[in-house]
């Protein structure tokens, strides 16, 4: 193998998991409004958020707005990101009953936060979360030992619908990289002027053996733009202010 080849490999493998560069950057208020999880928009900071795009897709063919449409909205206090995502769905498919077997391949939201904004790699660590959000409100994440689990405590949930569009709303819990499975943790107390990494996503199976479409919230650059379970550099920035 030549030096050159040598190099070459190592300078990608470095780009590939580097040091994260702020893009895709999002400024976030905090609220101080009581939130309740209960699929409802009814609070007054949800009307004066703007709507941001859930429209990258990541895995599949190009579908149609019946298909998929999905857009989100955000906001932060002291507890957590308060979400409030919007989904047009035509068919919801649940084809594992059991929430640890190819949660992925199900309809479900999921949801990618980085608390420290550091990137990097994150697959089976808790530098990052990937929560995989279900219809029946259990969230699933990888831990350190390759083993599926529930971050139920994590990430409350709770959605309505009308028709084929459905109303989610969930507060997620930041939790640092030196959280360890089994063990009891604080959720971190969230703080103005510092970043997030943050992702979201939404696995679109309509009656397929596999999820037909993967859309996220943030472009990804390059041929594979399924990297955010396994590289959190790829989140985009939260920037949390008052
Ligand atoms: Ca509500
Ligand atoms: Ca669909
Ligand atoms: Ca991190
Ligand atoms: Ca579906």
């Amino acid at each position: 193998m030549n030096k050159g080849f040598i190099l070459v490999a190592l300078l990608s493998s470095f780009t590939l998991f580097a040091q994260k560069e702020d893009h895709h950057i999002l400024e976030i208020k905090q609220t101080n409004e009581v939130f309740k999880v209960d699929g409802k928009a009814t609070e007054s900071f949800w009307s004066e958020s703007p709507w941001l795009a859930l429209d990258q897709r990541w895995i599949g063919a190009p579908y149609s707005s019946e298909d998929f449409s999905g857009k989100y909205k955000l906001r932060w206090n002291a507890k957590g990101l308060y979400l409030l995502v919007e989904v047009v769905d035509d068919v919801l498919y649940d084809q594992y009953k059991d929430p640890l077997t190819l949660w992925w391949d199900d309809d479900c939201v999921e949801v990618f936060v980085d608390s420290n904004n550091s990137g990097g790699e994150h697959q089976y660590n808790h530098n990052a979360f990937a929560y995989h959000v279900a219809y029946d409100g259990n969230v699933i994440d990888i831990a350190p030992d390759k083993d599926p689990r529930y971050y139920n405590n994590h990430v409350s949930s709770a959605h309505t619908k009308s028709g084929n569009t459905y109303t989610w709303e969930l507060l997620v819990k930041l939790y640092d990289d030196s959280f360890v499975d089994g063990q009891k943790a604080s959720p971190l107390q969230l703080e103005a002027n510092t970043k997030v990494g943050f992702a979201l996503a939404y696995c679109d199976n309509d009656g397929s053996k596999e999820r037909e479409n993967f859309i996220g919230s943030v472009f990804v650059p390059g041929e594979d733009k399924n990297q955010g379970w396994i590289n959190a550099s790829i989140f985009s920035t939260l920037q949390l202010i008052k």
